[in-house]
């Protein structure tokens, strides 16, 4: 498809209303929001990710990059959201502290919304107390934690060892994802479950409140 390729180029240069404009064509084609999310976004950010790593994209062109992102996401969300679908159950999520990524839980909240869970997004860079207060003001069933840094991908294990310590840790379904994340990361800081991306999390959600 060579507007997907165009768009590659698009988000990597950052052109927010080439994005916007591209995700308006893909929908007019016929192409679920999901697909375009993934093949044409989330597709196009990787290369973007691959060219930070290896130096070649800076802070303030993945910054852009990331705008730009946005801007196509923001046109998705209202089409990725069910109408009238029941409340299934609600979640707290945040990207954990010393950690400002959030393209990732943002996308995680809109696909939990689509799917009839009730999302309260806490933003990023979020401490123990913050998660722990919002769950309890919010009567949340589950709380999503989201990390894209080594070095603060740690910090779950901090939050989920407070929720233990206040004894509230089995009120809560804690689900954990983020790209340097995996399974036994997961097992060991002792969440319920790793979620590998969005649909995931969904899918593990019902599974959870089932
Ligand atoms: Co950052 N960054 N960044 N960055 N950045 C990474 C993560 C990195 C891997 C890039 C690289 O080197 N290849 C690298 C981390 C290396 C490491 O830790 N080993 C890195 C670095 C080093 C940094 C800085 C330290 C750079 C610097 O300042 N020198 C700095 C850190 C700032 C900080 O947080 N304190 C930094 C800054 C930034 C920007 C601000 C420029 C920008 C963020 C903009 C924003 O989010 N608003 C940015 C970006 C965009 C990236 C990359 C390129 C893309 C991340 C992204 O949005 N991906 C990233 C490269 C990469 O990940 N390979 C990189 C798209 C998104 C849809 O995927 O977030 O993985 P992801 O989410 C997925 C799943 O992981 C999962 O579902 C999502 C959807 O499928 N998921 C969850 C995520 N959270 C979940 C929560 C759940 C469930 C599933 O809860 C239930």
């Amino acid at each position: 498809e060579d507007l997907v390729a165009q768009m590659f180029d698009d988000l990597y240069d950052g052109m927010k209303e080439e994005i916007e404009e591209g995700v308006n064509i893909l929908i007019g084609r016929g192409w679920e929001p999901y697909r375009v999310l993934t093949e044409a976004l989330v597709g196009g950010m990787t290369i973007v990710g691959a060219d930070f790593r290896d130096g070649i994209l800076f802070v303030p062109e993945v910054l852009l990059a990331a705008n730009a992102m946005k801007g196509g996401m923001a046109i998705l969300k209202p089409l990725l959201a069910e109408t009238g679908a029941p409340t299934i159950g609600k979640m707290v999520i945040g990207t954990v502290k010393g950690d400002i990524h959030d393209i990732g839980k943002n996308l995680v909240g809109m696909m939990m919304e689509g799917a009839g869970f009730e999302v309260v997004d806490l933003g990023i860079n979020n401490a123990v107390d913050g998660y722990i207060d919002a769950l309890i003001a919010e009567k949340a069933d589950i709380l999503g934690m989201s990390a894209l840094l080594t070095t603060t991908m740690p910090y779950m294990k901090v939050v989920i060892d407070t929720l233990i310590e206040k004894g509230m840790r089995e009120d809560y379904i804690v689900l954990v994802g983020g790209a340097p994340l995996n399974e036994e990361f997961g097992k060991a800081i002792g969440a319920d479950a790793y979620c590998r991306d969005a649909a995931v999390a969904v899918e593990t959600a019902k599974t959870w409140m089932a």
